[in-house]
């Protein structure tokens, strides 16, 4: 059976980018019923034993397995999303929250700097139409960003996925409105986890 996996914060510790609010629907509500749902679906079947990533990796884009691949797949998908969160820092200056070392080499590298990497991300997560996510994702030794409808990931396509943001509208509707740039600035500036991203890449 598959559990909702601990979060390793407080579900107000992402206020104010994040409310207590949203977060406690979109993890306790909506992650939640994608565990329910999965344990629904596979119980009984050849994949109750198997592992999450197993799951998601072998219904991928197979018609006939899709709604476990849409429940693993979203199960999977918010673990790295909060994952790949923390509370925003209230000692260090706006703009600290940066990566370091060899993952800003390779932001570098591959967007000509941290500034368009930002741009950069946040168009390719406004061009997602309708529900779906935006990755950065470790390529050999370089990154590239991408983006999935639904819940689609890259995990099929053998890349280590090193920061996760959902933009399905539950997960900015009630702080940020229709305001997905908004959100996407608040997120990558200020709760996602740069220090724990730039040792994944490692
Ligand atoms: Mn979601």
């Amino acid at each position: 059976m598959f559990t909702l996996n601990k979060l390793a914060y407080e579900l107000s510790a992402l206020e104010p980018h994040m409310s207590e609010k949203t977060l406690s629907f979109h993890y306790g509500k909506h992650h939640q019923a994608y565990v329910d749902n999965l344990n629904k679906l596979v119980t009984g079947t050849e994949m109750e034993d198997l592992s999450l990533e197993e799951i998601v990796i072998k219904t991928t884009s197979k018609p006939e397995f899709s709604a476990i691949f849409n429940n693993a797949a979203q199960v999977y998908n918010h673990n790295i999303f909060w994952d790949c969160l923390k509370p925003a820092d209230k000692e260090v200056g706006i703009g600290a929250n940066i990566p370091q070392g060899e993952l800003l080499s390779a932001i570098e590298a591959s967007f000509e700097s941290w500034d368009n990497f930002l741009t950069e991300f946040k168009t390719l997560a406004l061009s997602q139409f309708g529900s779906g996510w935006v990755w950065l994702v470790k390529d050999g030794d370089s990154v590239k960003i991408l983006k999935t409808p639904n819940g689609e990931n890259p995990l099929a396509l053998g890349l280590k996925p090193l920061v996760a943001i959902d933009v399905w509208e539950h997960s900015y509707y009630l702080d940020y409105q229709n305001r997905r740039a908004d959100y996407l600035e608040a997120i990558l500036k200020n709760l996602v986890d740069w220090q724990k991203a730039s040792h994944k890449f490692l």
